[in-house]
C-alpha cells in the first residue's frame, strides 16, 4: 500500500488507535474486597475501525470527514472461547442505530480489537428497527445461543415513541456464521427485554429467564425477573412465568430489574449478576446486583444480598444516559477468576474482576436487605457489636 496515497489525517488517526489497543490495563486503587475496577475501559468508540467510520479514498473524501460515525460502544456479551477472550458489543452508530460487533483479546481486561466487520445477522424480522444487549450462552445442546432486544414500531399505539421489545434468538458455533430463530413468544406478557437462556435444560426443557412488561420502558405489573420453560428452542413458546428475583419497594429494584450476564453455573447455586433501577430527582439510576437461584429448582431464590455489587463512581457516572451501570456479559475461567463487563452511562464498556468464590462469600454472608431503615441500623449496630468484641479479644 503506498502510504503517500493515505491522508495524512487518516495516519495520524491510525497511530492514535493502535496506542489505545497496545494500552495496559491496570487495575485501579478503588477497594471493597468484593472485586476490582480497571482503570481503563475495554471497549470504546475509539476501539471502533477507521474504516468502519471514514471513508479512507482522499478522492472521495478530502476533508477526513467521518462518513458514518460511532456514538458508543456499551452492554457486551462476553465469552470465552479456546483460551480467547470475545465480547459481542452493542454498536451504537450517531444514526441511534445498534448492531452488534465481535472484539477479540487474548486478555480478559485488555488488547480487544473488532473483527474486520459487523455481525450480519439473518433479516428474518421485517419489522426490527432496532438490536441490542446480546447474552451469549454456552447452551450444554452445543450451540452458542445470542438472546437479544429486538425493538419495532408499536403499530397498534398512534404515539411516535411506541414501541414493542421482545426477545430475539440466534445461535452459532463460531461467533461468525448465525442462525436466527423466532422470537421468543412469552403468551402472558407483552414485552420483553433482558432475558437470559440457562446453559442447562431443566426438566428437558430450555430454561429462560425473563422480564414479563406491560410497556417498552415501564414493566408496569411486571413484579421482576421471571422464570418459563419452553419445549422447542426452534419455536420458542412460554406459557407461564414466575416471579424469581422480584421488585421491592425502597430497594433498589423499585422501579425495574432485569437479568444481566448469563447466570453461571456454581457448586452452591446459579450465580446471577443482574441490574436494579431506582427513579431518582435526577432520573432512573441503574446498579448490579447480585442473587444466587438454586441448581435443582433455578426459579428459587437462595441468596440475595442488600443492595448493589456495583454502583456507577466517578467517570462511570456520565454518559449519554447517565448513572447508569448495566452488564449483559460476564467471563467465569475454569481456574475460578471471574471477569464481568459492565457499561457505564449507556457510553463505554469496563472491567470489574473477582473470583466465583469470592462473589459467593459476598451473595451468602452479605446480609439481605430488611426493608426497613431502622433494622438496617440494628444491621450495621450487631457488625460494630461484633467488631468491638473481636478487637477486645486481641488486647
Ligand atoms: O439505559 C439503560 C438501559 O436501559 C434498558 O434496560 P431496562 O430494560 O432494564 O430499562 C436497556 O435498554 C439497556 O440497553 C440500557 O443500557
Amino acid at each position: 500500500m503506498s502510504q503517500s496515497k493515505l491522508h495524512p489525517e487518516y495516519l495520524r488517526q491510525k497511530a492514535l488507535q493502535e496506542a489505545l489497543l497496545a494500552r495496559k490495563n491496570h487495575k485501579s486503587d478503588w477497594y471493597n474486597g468484593i472485586y476490582d475496577r480497571w482503570d481503563y475501559p475495554v471497549l470504546t468508540r475509539e476501539h471502533i475501525p477507521l474504516e468502519w467510520r471514514f471513508d479512507l479514498d482522499p478522492a472521495s473524501n478530502p476533508y477526513f470527514m467521518e462518513r458514518l460515525g460511532v456514538n458508543a460502544v456499551f452492554n457486551a456479551g462476553a465469552i470465552e472461547l479456546d483460551g480467547k477472550f470475545y465480547l459481542v458489543a452493542r454498536v451504537e452508530g450517531n444514526d441511534r442505530k445498534s448492531f452488534f460487533a465481535v472484539a477479540e483479546s487474548d486478555s480478559p481486561v485488555d488488547g480487544f480489537r473488532f473483527w474486520d466487520k459487523p455481525v450480519q445477522l439473518p433479516d428474518t424480522c421485517p419489522e426490527e428497527t432496532n438490536v441490542y444487549d446480546m447474552r451469549l450462552t454456552k447452551h450444554e445442546d452445543g450451540w452458542i445461543y445470542g438472546v437479544f432486544c429486538s425493538e419495532s414500531k408499536d403499530k397498534s399505539n398512534p404515539a411516535l415513541s411506541a414501541a414493542v421489545a421482545a426477545a430475539g434468538i440466534v445461535r452459532t458455533r463460531d461467533l461468525k456464521t448465525w442462525e436466527r430463530l423466532p422470537n421468543l413468544v412469552t403468551l402472558r406478557s407483552p414485552q420483553q427485554r433482558n432475558v437470559d437462556l440457562l446453559p442447562s435444560v431443566v426438566n428437558g426443557k430450555y430454561a429462560f429467564y425473563t422480564r414479563p412488561m406491560d410497556d417498552f420502558i415501564d414493566t408496569g405489573s411486571g413484579g421482576g425477573v421471571g422464570f418459563g420453560l419452553c419445549e422447542d428452542i426452534t419455536h420458542p413458546v412460554i406459557d407461564e412465568e414466575i416471579i424469581t428475583s422480584p421488585r421491592r419497594y425502597h430497594t433498589i429494584t423499585e422501579a425495574k430489574n432485569g437479568e444481566g450476564a448469563t447466570p453461571i453455573k456454581t457448586e452452591k447455586g446459579w450465580l446471577h449478576i443482574a441490574h436494579g433501577v431506582r427513579n431518582t430527582a435526577a432520573g432512573l439510576r441503574y446498579v448490579i446486583y447480585v442473587f444466587v437461584t438454586d441448581l435443582a429448582e433455578p426459579w428459587k431464590v437462595i441468596a440475595e444480598p442488600a443492595g448493589f455489587l456495583i454502583a456507577p463512581r466517578g467517570w462511570e457516572r456520565i454518559g449519554d444516559v447517565s448513572n447508569v451501570v448495566f452488564t449483559n456479559g460476564a467471563i467465569a475461567r475454569d481456574n475460578g477468576e471471574l471477569y464481568i463487563y459492565y457499561a457505564a452511562s449507556d457510553t463505554r464498556l469496563h472491567v470489574a474482576s473477582t473470583t466465583v468464590d469470592r462473589m459467593l462469600d459476598f451473595a451468602f454472608h452479605t446480609p439481605a436487605d430488611p426493608l426497613r431503615g431502622r433494622d438496617c441500623v440494628a444491621q450495621r449496630c450487631a457488625l460494630i457489636d461484633r467488631n468491638r468484641a473481636f478487637l477486645a479479644s486481641l488486647k
